[in-house]
């Protein structure tokens, strides 16, 4: 990307000063919420195609996030190959079969019954988009050597955050998915064993009969999320 160890600090005028009458800020806050409510995980997607430049711009909002150091610890493979697809839903499978099968544990998996969740991830292969997140534990200079980055989860939670903001934005749904291991998708997406898969995140159009858990809807109120000293 850029010679980071010639990097120096360069303080610039800070660019898009946003400066809002508290009257529109309300209004945009409550605007946001409104928009953001209406996101739904959904698990029932038709194959209407989704065109790339639309995923690229949401990749390119997930990028914009902050990270540790300004690392930017992530990798997104966004693919549409139908073949890797069905790749990805055969081993995915193959883990979610043990894990329904007690190696998820009787806690976990009886705290998933409410979400109606199984084995069968038809998804993975109808959605027109899944993208895999990968976290990056370490960078590497132009010369190949290795420097280390900060704050990795944390990093690669807030772009994926800014990632399912953008997709909805665009007008479509998501699910984000994590079978248990996800090595195997280090070998399927040719990705250094150094990354690590975080999620993938099913991407495309609701079908029409698509239904959520209700459970799904139970958000918690202000007052448990909120403190204020
Ligand atoms: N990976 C499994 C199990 C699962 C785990 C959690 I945490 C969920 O919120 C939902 C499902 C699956 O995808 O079925």
């Amino acid at each position: 990307m850029f010679a980071k160890q010639d990097l120096k600090f360069d303080p610039i005028p800070l660019p898009d000063h946003i400066d809002m009458p508290p009257e529109d800020m309300q209004k945009a806050a409550v605007e946001f919420l409104a928009h953001m409510r209406k996101r739904h995980s959904v698990r029932d997607f038709t194959d209407q195609p989704v065109d790339q430049s639309v995923i690229e711009n949401c990749i390119l909002t997930a990028g914009s996030a902050p990270s540790g150091a300004n690392h930017q610890p992530w990798h997104f493979v966004a693919v549409k190959s139908p073949q890797i697809k069905a790749q990805i839903r055969e081993a995915a499978e193959v883990e979610e079969e043990k894990f329904y099968a007690g190696g998820g544990g009787d806690e976990w998996i009886k705290a998933l019954e409410p979400l109606g969740t199984g084995v069968d991830k038809p998804h993975l292969t109808t959605a027109p988009w899944l993208i895999v997140v990968f976290a990056q534990r370490h960078g590497n200079f132009a010369d190949g050597t290795k420097f280390k980055n900060y704050y990795v989860p944390e990093s690669v939670g807030i772009a994926t955050g800014f990632l399912i903001a953008a997709l909805h934005n665009a007008g479509l749904s998501c699910l984000t998915h994590t079978p248990n291991p996800m090595k195997f998708l280090n070998g399927l997406l040719g990705r250094p064993p150094s990354e690590k898969p975080v999620m993938i995140l099913v991407v495309g159009h609701a079908d029409k009969d698509a239904t959520v858990p209700a459970v799904a809807k139970l958000k918690k109120p202000l007052a448990e999320i909120l403190t204020v000293k």
